[in-house]
């Protein structure tokens, strides 16, 4: 599969504002920072779709951006576990991504980021848990890749399939500053998509 065109079409700040779409969804979940923006950008070879920030924090709302005409959405979630925002903030993103979860009417598969260096935060291990529960397919990510040798990189995955109870070939490492990884992303996302319509 490729992304040849990709366009912005709404935020949501609520369940209120969520899309009640026909077209299949794929929703970036994953703790603030880990690269969820800069991954849809990657994907769709826009670098100025989703805003990125080198800050954590940066989206704060669900952004809607339609691929291939319509073919599937690109869902970019706020990051969770960002520890400098109030109590409140943490509690209404909590409850947006826990929202749109529960209530999208065409979720077609999750796509769960995680940053290779680190072990996953016990928020990234209740979403694994959320995720094995539901049966919607889902795509376990790792990011930011390249900041890795290929030693340390197969090795951040052993370690992260093991904490995430899967087989180390669930795990994608992607750059999304040096592409790597992007066309085993999109071919998987393509059999999601395949398998979606199946269903539907
Ligand atoms: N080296 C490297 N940096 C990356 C990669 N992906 C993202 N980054 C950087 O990580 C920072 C955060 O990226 P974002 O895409 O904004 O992260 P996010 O998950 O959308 O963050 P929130 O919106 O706060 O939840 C930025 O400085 C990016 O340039 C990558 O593959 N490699
Ligand atoms: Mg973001």
């Amino acid at each position: 599969m490729i992304i040849r065109k990709a366009e912005f079409v709404k935020s949501a700040a609520d369940k209120s504002g969520m899309l009640e779409s026909k077209i299949p969804e794929f929703a970036m979940c994953g703790r603030s920072n880990v690269g969820k923006s800069t991954f849809i950008n990657m994907l769709t070879n826009n670098g100025k779709l989703a805003k990125t920030s080198k800050d954590p924090g940066r989206t704060r709302l669900i952004n809607y951006f339609s691929c291939n005409d319509g073919e599937f959405m690109l869902v970019d979630l706020p990051g969770y576990g960002y520890a400098r925002v109030s109590k409140e903030e943490k509690a209404k993103w909590g409850i947006m991504i826990e929202d749109y979860l529960n209530s999208s009417t065409n979720l077609a598969g999750v796509i769960l980021l995680l940053d290779i260096r680190h072990s996953p935060s016990s928020d990234d291990m209740i979403m694994v848990n959320y995720l094995h529960q539901t049966a919607k397919p889902f795509l376990l990510i790792a990011t930011k890749a390249d900041k890795l040798s290929r030693a340390q990189t197969a090795k951040q995955k052993r370690m992260l399939a093991q904490d995430l109870k899967v087989g180390e070939a669930n795990i994608i490492a992607v750059s999304s500053l040096k592409g790597e990884g992007k066309q085993q992303v999109l071919d998987k996302m393509e059999s999601i998509l395949n398998f979606h319509q199946d269903t539907v």
